[in-house]
Formats: structure tokens, C-alpha cells, sequence
């Protein structure tokens, strides 16, 4: 049962190595600080091993995120962009849930030991990560290979998460309290948080560096999807010749033609333990006014307003 296998790929402890950092937890699972960051343990152990093993090549492309920004979406898009996709008919979406398209450095690749053989895997390479920007292996800030990241807003994002993660409760336990997923959202603890820390590491970097890092928001495409799909594709030096390329991708990436795919309705993902399903829920903006009272908005986006002072990042919708 998936709630069972995540509890038991996600609830490992550390080796004893690492066992000597700062642990919180978190919707019941532990969680421990690495870095300035919270992280479940497989997960970090991956991390790590993924900073000190991974070898980046120009021309590979890294997919970064915090959890539930819209991440999934770019996972179907970007390889649909790099020409990897053919006809409609030979459409790997159509066989394989977007996860299995752009394999990850900590929930998937250097979960194993040793490391994994990456010397089979077609050119250009498609990675993705949730870590942060300062713990990226080095070689991927040193080469010319390209991170596009993708952000939410702070409210949504919570909202997502949190239906993500009642995916993992049995029906006798129920949704996990609100207010208390809040709270630990709201101190940073939680998968890959500090969310807000998450999203200013590889801003800052971004404004610096705009050829090296496309920094795309969940609002912006679900407003302006084609402007949205070009300027990636223009960033990842596949620019669209013919309009009706747009159209077509954006028509196969889409939310309601990728949840209605027998192989997203079904299944399992082999790495995480959750269901296929339950990456494609509504994507709405905005929808956390049917979550939050007027304190919780109050609270969040005051943490919003500190955290972004300054930064010229407006995460706000
Ligand atoms: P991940 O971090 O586990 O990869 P991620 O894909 O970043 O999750 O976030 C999931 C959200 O993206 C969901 O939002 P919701 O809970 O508010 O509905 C999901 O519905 C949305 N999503 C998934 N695929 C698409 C898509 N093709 N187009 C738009 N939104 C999508």
C-alpha cells in the first residue's frame, strides 16, 4: 500500500554518521537541519551524496523547486520542448508518469549505493532537484548547464502540500490538523524548507546569472501559458519555429489531459511510494481562500513580506 511504503522509504533513520544534526518532526515523520534546511532522512542522505558524487555537463538541464510549486508540470514540458517527444503517438507522457521523465538527485538517483552510472543516459541530460541552491553539487554552479526554477505562491503551495501529504495518512487517521502543518510551515520546518530561503537562493542567483537560471512562477503560467512556454524554450535553445508547437505542447502538458492518462490514474511511483494520482490535483491559483482564516493569511503573508523585503521577488497573488 503506498501509505505504507512512504512511511518506510521516508521514516529511515540516518546513518549514524549524521545522526549528531538538529531533528524536528514533522507530520510525524522526523525531519533533520542540514545546511539551513529541513529534510526528510532519505532524502538528505541523497543530498549529500548527490553534492559530493555528481558531475554536471554543459549542456545538461537541471529542473529545481521547492515541493508542490508546480514542479510537475515542467517535468512533462521540458522534455517535451527538447524535442525528446516525437509525434503524438510515440508521446512518452502517454507511457510514463512525468517523474519518470527527469529522474531526481534525492529522491530517486543517489538514493542508491554507489552512485548511480549516469553514462548511458541520453544527451542532453534532464535532472531535477528539490534542494536548495547552496548545496547543489558545485559543478552545476560552475558549468555552463542550465537550472530552471520554478516558484508558488507561499499559500497555494502550503495548500498543495498539505493535500499532498494526507495522501500518506490511512482513512481511520484522517487529514493531518491544518493549523499544525501551518505552524511548521510557517517555522520553515518542513521538506525542503524554509520554503521562503528556498526561493531567494536561487532568486538572488537568478538576477545574477539570468542565462544560467530561468526563474519561472506558477502564476505567471497559468496566466500567460504560451509567452511562459516560449520564454522557456527560448532559454533552454530550443525556440519554437512553428505556433502551432506551442499550442501542441501546452495541449499535452496539460493538467487535464496528464490526470485523465490511464498511467497517471494508476500506479505508484517506485522512489516516493505515492500514488501517480496524486500529483495532479486542481491547480488553481488562489485557492487557498477556501483554507485559510484571516489570521492564517495575516500570518503567512506577513513572513512573506519580511522574508522577501528588498529582493524585488513579489510572490503575492
Ligand atoms: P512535486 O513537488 O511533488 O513534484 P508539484 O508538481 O511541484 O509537486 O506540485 C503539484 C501541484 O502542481 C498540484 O497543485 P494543486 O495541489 O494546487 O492542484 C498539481 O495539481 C499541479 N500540477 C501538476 N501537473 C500540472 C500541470 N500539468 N499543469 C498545471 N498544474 C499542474
Amino acid at each position: 500500500m503506498a501509505t505504507s511504503k512512504f512511511h518506510s522509504l521516508f521514516s529511515a533513520t540516518l546513518s549514524n554518521s549524521l545522526d549528531h544534526l538538529p531533528r524536528k518532526k514533522w507530520w510525524g515523520y522526523d525531519v533533520h537541519q542540514w545546511e539551513g534546511f529541513w529534510y526528510l532522512p532519505s532524502n538528505l542522505e541523497a543530498a549529500i551524496a548527490a553534492r559530493s558524487h555528481f558531475e554536471a555537463c554543459s549542456d545538461d538541464v537541471v529542473l529545481a523547486s521547492s515541493m508542490k510549486t508546480g514542479t510537475t508540470w515542467l517535468k512533462a514540458l521540458i522534455p517535451s520542448i527538447m524535442n525528446l517527444c516525437g509525434d503524438d503517438d510515440n508521446d512518452p507522457l502517454i507511457q510514463n508518469h512525468p517523474n519518470a521523465l527527469i529522474p531526481s538527485f534525492d529522491v530517486q538517483l543517489y538514493k542508491q549505493n554507489p552512485p548511480p552510472d549516469l553514462s548511458t543516459m541520453p544527451f542532453p541530460r534532464l535532472f531535477r532537484t528539490h534542494m536548495p541552491y547552496h548545496v547543489l553539487p558545485e559543478s552545476i554552479k560552475s558549468s555552463d548547464c542550465k537550472i530552471v526554477y520554478i516558484t508558488r505562491n507561499p499559500k497555494d503551495t502550503f495548500v498543495s502540500l498539505w493535500h499532498f501529504m494526507n495522501t500518506t495518512r490511512t482513512p481511520e487517521q484522517g487529514p493531518f490538523p491544518m493549523l499544525e502543518a501551518f505552524e511548521s510551515f510557517c517555522n520553515g520546518v518542513h521538506a525542503y524548507g524554509p520554503f521562503h530561503d528556498h526561493v531567494l537562493g536561487y532568486w538572488k542567483e537568478s538576477l545574477k546569472r539570468s542565462q544560467k537560471i530561468l526563474f519561472l512562477k506558477y502564476e505567471e503560467m497559468k496566466k500567460e501559458p504560451r509567452a511562459q512556454l516560449k520564454r522557456l524554450a527560448s532559454f533552454l535553445e530550443r525556440p519554437f519555429v512553428k505556433e502551432e508547437d506551442v499550442d501542441k505542447v501546452l495541449w499535452r502538458c496539460s493538467l487535464d489531459r496528464l490526470k485523465n492518462l490511464e498511467v497517471n490514474k494508476n500506479g505508484v511511483d517506485p522512489w516516493v511510494g505515492m500514488p501517480h494520482s496524486s500529483y495532479f490535483r486542481l491547480g488553481n491559483v488562489g485557492y487557498w481562500n477556501n483554507y485559510f482564516t484571516t489570521k492564517m493569511n495575516e500570518r503567512l503573508d506577513q513572513i512573506t513580506r519580511i522574508k522577501l523585503e528588498g529582493s524585488g521577488l513579489d510572490l503575492a497573488n
